[in-house]
């Protein structure tokens, strides 16, 4: 994020997807200006949001540069859109932050759940995805870093690309920019249910919507009835 950081200047647009990706960049990339330069797939945090919302961005910005930040998982669900990209010829760059896995879901395994692991990795000892041969195929330039050192001059070319690259960057599968999950680890499984001033990590009670009537005497209480209205 700090090399990103360094490469960025005054209207270029970020995109982020979901997950982890926009604590990143929440914490690492600072605003140079005011305006709509940063854009966050917040609402229902729905994955899969930076790929195609940077069509957008580009068309509406085409002379700024255009950077996403996803997550493998997130970068998943809407691969297929570097086509569009590839197509439009879009001055976008991609980083993918692989970790290998559904990062975010295997957090609230182990904090919650007793140490599970289950349908959390996107890769096993023989299968690698490489997203950054996906995004070759899909008609971009990409690029993969697995050393730090090759981090800095990787971004250079990538963001000096005429075209949409992409840049795959294998990190630390247990690095998270969640501030009190890493203060829970630090202390270790002596205190995995203490109350924690400040975190998001107390399930709150599950309830219903005022605004949403109460199910009538004798109708099914599992039924969608009364779930339309907002
Ligand atoms: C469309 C959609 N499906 C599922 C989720 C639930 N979800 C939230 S974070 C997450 C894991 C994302 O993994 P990845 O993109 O690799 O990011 P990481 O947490 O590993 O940084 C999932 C599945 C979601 N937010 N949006
Ligand atoms: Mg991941």
């Amino acid at each position: 994020m700090a090399e990103l950081a360094a490469r960025l200047r005054a209207g270029d647009v970020l995109v982020s997807d979901a997950s982890f990706s926009a604590g990143w960049i929440a914490a690492h990339l600072p605003a140079r200006r005011g305006g709509r330069d940063f854009l966050f797939a917040r609402g229902q945090g729905g994955l899969g949001y930076a790929v195609p919302a940077a069509i957008g961005a580009c068309a509406a910005r085409p002379d700024d540069r255009v950077v996403t930040v996803s997550g493998d998982g997130g970068f998943s669900y809407a691969i297929g859109e570097l086509a569009t990209h590839a197509q439009l010829g879009t001055r976008s760059t991609h980083l993918v932050l692989n970790n290998g896995s559904l990062g975010w879901l295997a957090m609230w395994q182990r904090l919650y759940f007793d140490g599970l692991r289950q349908s959390v990795d996107l890769e096993s000892p023989s299968t690698r995805p490489s997203f950054a041969g996906a995004a070759r195929s899909l008609g971009c330039t990409a690029f993969e870093v697995v050393r730090p050192g090759d981090l800095a001059g990787t971004l250079d070319a990538a963001l000096g690309s005429d075209g949409p690259a992409v840049v795959e960057i294998r990190i630390d599968p247990a690095a998270t920019p969640i501030h009190s999950f890493r203060r829970r680890l630090a202390e270790g499984d002596q205190l995995p249910n203490a109350p924690r001033p400040g975190t998001v990590y107390r399930v709150p009670a599950w309830h219903r919507s005022p605004l949403v009537p109460a199910p009538s005497a004798g109708e099914d209480k599992e039924s969608n009835a009364g779930r339309t209205q907002h």
